[in-house]
């Protein structure tokens, strides 16, 4: 076989993501005597960045650029230890990688660690949930050349500022590069905090440092005690110019703000209809005085109970206090009891972290998919305590505001993923499906029964269940049909039908697959997000679905719950003309459409749960003022 030949064949073999082959095809390599160093980049790296540029089409997805970089590493393993150290090369540059404190999304991250090493950098791995001041010892401790910093939540990426400012203070911000990343991260904030550049894509970001690096001046100069020495002085100033930044807990400042308003002149407006009515009215496309609206704030509303995150997803007093108080204030016409997405798989014995005031999240997860064991649904479960902090807050919102209450938990793939490690899980999807299977099967038998303790005990007037996998971007829709759709459909809609009542899914995401989820399981509320940058890769609007799926479903989107951790004045402006905008857009589909009433005005996703309430305020006013003159100029 030729050089060329085998180079090719290293390449294909991380395509097929086969890691036995690309480990076969790097010890013939170095048999062959190719240079170890051409057999990964010009092999194994090739193959990666092909299937890099696969998922950039939208023709890859993430299970099969895990398994692709799991190849690369395994031919990686082999061919490194024999690469010969040049007299007078540069060491590789080091890049210290990890996602911010308090976020615990890192399919992303490795991603752009698999395509860094890919582009011959040497990866520190952090992880997730990082402390900041990691990031600053071990970048010291190594003399990096690079931090890679992500985020993918808005609330964790002001720790990427605070990360850049410790280097500053410490006089080291000079001597590396730092790049931020993550889906909410744009051009303009990774300026604003004084990054040197963010990247759309794993690919991206490993082209940028790799040419970045190469430009950077020798390791010995800019770790000098003289060149720290002088920036401490240029950022001194820079530092003292920064506004000191307040330590006042946002969302409760502007809980206070909100129900002192409350205290003064109560309920602005004088409605027609009950909360229930009105949204019991949408969902069957009767007439209704106006949209409803909910923005989905769920674990926001602790602040109105002045409750830590840790007492809202697990007292259910705190949370029925805080559901009860958020759906009084704000003048809800709904409420979603959706806590961190870890309850059921806790109860399969997965470690949990509790922060005091952070989403939790789940941590030391189980190893054997043949060992999980269902649980069952009772007292002391989290799941039990959920159901019972439901009841206890359908109760109240029903009995004393008119409010409905709608029970939330997570569905089978979400619950295996949280219970053994989402990429794990992706990854074994492609190489071991079986494995992967039987943990989804043991999964919906718990969730099933989550589900029918639900109905049974009367804890909801309607319940959700998280497809949080099913996105174009993440799993193909054959792919998700296997491995939840299908479990869905046979096992979880019968319980719904035995007690007759709707499917509602919430998906976390946008790109879904609709076909699926609304046409095949006949769901009765679907609740989106759209984005507009991800058009090309499937994300929809009111315009495409309400035409498309209005006959089943009442949809509820989509404005972007980033905007709401922005509390200026003009962010506030914003989200009031988004909210304008979609109300209007959306009554003149229906209309078009034949239909009257038929969605719920909400955010794609979650609010930040450690952000201001005043965007939530600022939209269900909007719907409140503008719904009943729209409903009778639009809809007749
Ligand atoms: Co969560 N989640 N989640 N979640 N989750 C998001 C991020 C969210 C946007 C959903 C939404 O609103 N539509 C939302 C954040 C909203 C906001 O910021 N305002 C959200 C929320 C609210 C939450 C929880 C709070 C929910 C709850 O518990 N109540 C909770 C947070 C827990 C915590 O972090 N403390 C939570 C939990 C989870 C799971 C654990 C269940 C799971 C993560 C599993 C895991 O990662 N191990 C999860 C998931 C999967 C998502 C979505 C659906 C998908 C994220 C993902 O993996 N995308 C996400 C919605 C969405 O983004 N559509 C959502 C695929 C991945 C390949 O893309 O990570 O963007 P991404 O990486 C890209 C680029 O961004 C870029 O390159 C990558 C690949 O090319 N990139 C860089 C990344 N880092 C870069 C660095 C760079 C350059 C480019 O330079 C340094």
């Amino acid at each position: 076989m030729s050089k060329e030949q085998m180079l090719k064949e290293l390449a294909d073999a991380v395509v097929a993501g086969n890691k036995d082959l690309a480990v076969e095809l790097s010890n013939k390599a170095l048999e062959k005597g190719i240079d170890p160093y051409e057999a990964i980049v010009n092999g194994l790296a090739k193959g990666m960045e092909i299937v890099s540029d696969n998922y950039e089409k939208g023709t890859a997805f993430v299970p099969h650029l895990l398994i692709a970089s799991n190849a690369m590493y395994g031919g990686m393993d082999v061919l490194s230890p024999h690469m010969k150290k040049v007299e007078g090369a540069a060491e590789p540059s080091t890049v210290v990688i990890g996602t911010v404190q308090g976020d615990v999304h890192d399919i992303g991250k490795n991603l752009v660690k698999t395509m860094m090493t890919a582009g011959g950098l040497n990866l520190i791995d952090l992880g997730h949930d990082v402390p900041l001041e990691k990031f600053v010892e071990t970048a010291k401790e190594h003399h990096a050349d690079v931090i890679s910093m992500s985020a993918l939540m808005t609330t964790t990426m002001v720790g990427m500022e605070k990360v850049i400012e410790m280097l500053q203070e410490e006089g080291l911000r000079d001597s590396m590069i730092v790049m931020v990343g993550g889906a909410p991260i744009s051009e303009e904030f990774a300026e604003q905090i004084g990054a040197d550049k963010t990247a759309p894509d794993a690919m991206h970001a490993s082209h940028w440092v790799k040419d970045a690096v190469s430009e950077l001046s020798p390791s010995e100069d800019r770790w000098s005690a003289a060149k720290i020495n002088l920036a401490k002085v240029k950022y001194r100033d820079i530092l003292s110019k920064k506004k000191v930044k307040s330590k006042t807990d946002i969302g409760l400042e502007t809980a206070k703000q909100i129900i002192e308003e409350f205290e003064s002149v109560g309920v602005k407006t004088k409605e027609e209809m009950s909360h229930a009515e009105r949204t019991v009215s949408a969902m069957a496309d009767k007439k209704v005085d106006r949209l409803p609206v909910y923005p989905l704030a769920c674990g926001v509303l602790r602040k109105f109970a002045n409750a830590s995150y840790k007492e809202y997803a697990t007292d259910p007093a705190k949370f029925a206090e805080s559901a009860f108080l958020g759906a009084k204030y704000l003048d809800l016409d709904m409420f979603v009891g959706l806590i961190d997405l870890s309850a059921t798989s806790a109860d399969f014995g997965c470690t949990i972290k509790y922060p005091e005031d952070d989403t939790p999240s789940s941590e030391g997860h189980l190893e054997d998919y043949d060992k999980l064991e269902v649980p069952e649904v009772k007292e002391g479960t989290r799941a039990y305590e959920l159901i019972k902090a439901s009841k206890l807050a359908k109760d109240k919102l029903n009995k004393e505001l008119g409010t409905p209450f709608v029970g939330f938990h997570e569905g089978p793939l979400l619950t295996l993923t949280q219970l053994m490690g989402a990429d794990r899980v992706l990854m074994d999807m492609k190489t071991n499906p079986d494995a992967v299977l039987e943990g989804v099967q043991k999964c919906t038998d718990y969730i099933c029964q989550v589900s029918e303790v639900f109905f049974e005990e009367d804890a909801c007037d309607a319940l959700c269940i998280d497809n949080l996998w099913s996105n174009n971007v993440i799993m193909s829709e054959e792919d998700y049909w296997k491995f939840d759709g299908k479990f869905i459909f046979d096992q979880h809609l019968p319980i719904f039908k035995k007690y007759d009542q709707p499917y509602m899914i919430h998906s976390c995401a946008d790109a879904v697959h609709y076909d699926t989820q609304i046409k095949k399981f006949g769901t009765g509320l679907f609740s989106y997000a759209y984005y507009e940058k991800s058009k090309d890769k499937g994300s929809q609007n009111y315009a495409d679905l309400i035409p498309k799926y209005g006959d089943t479903c009442c949809m509820m989107g989509e404005v972007d719950p980033i905007k709401f951790i922005d509390n200026s004045p003009e962010g506030i402006q914003s989200i009031e003309n988004d909210t304008d905008d979609l109300l209007k857009g959306v009554l003149e589909t229906l209309k078009e459409n034949g239909m009257q009433s038929k969605y719920v005005m909400s955010t794609g996703c979650e609010i930040p749960p450690g952000g201001p309430l005043s965007g939530v305020k600022a939209m269900v006013d909007k719907v409140k003022e503008l719904g009943p003159q729209y409903q009778k100029e639009i809809i007749g």
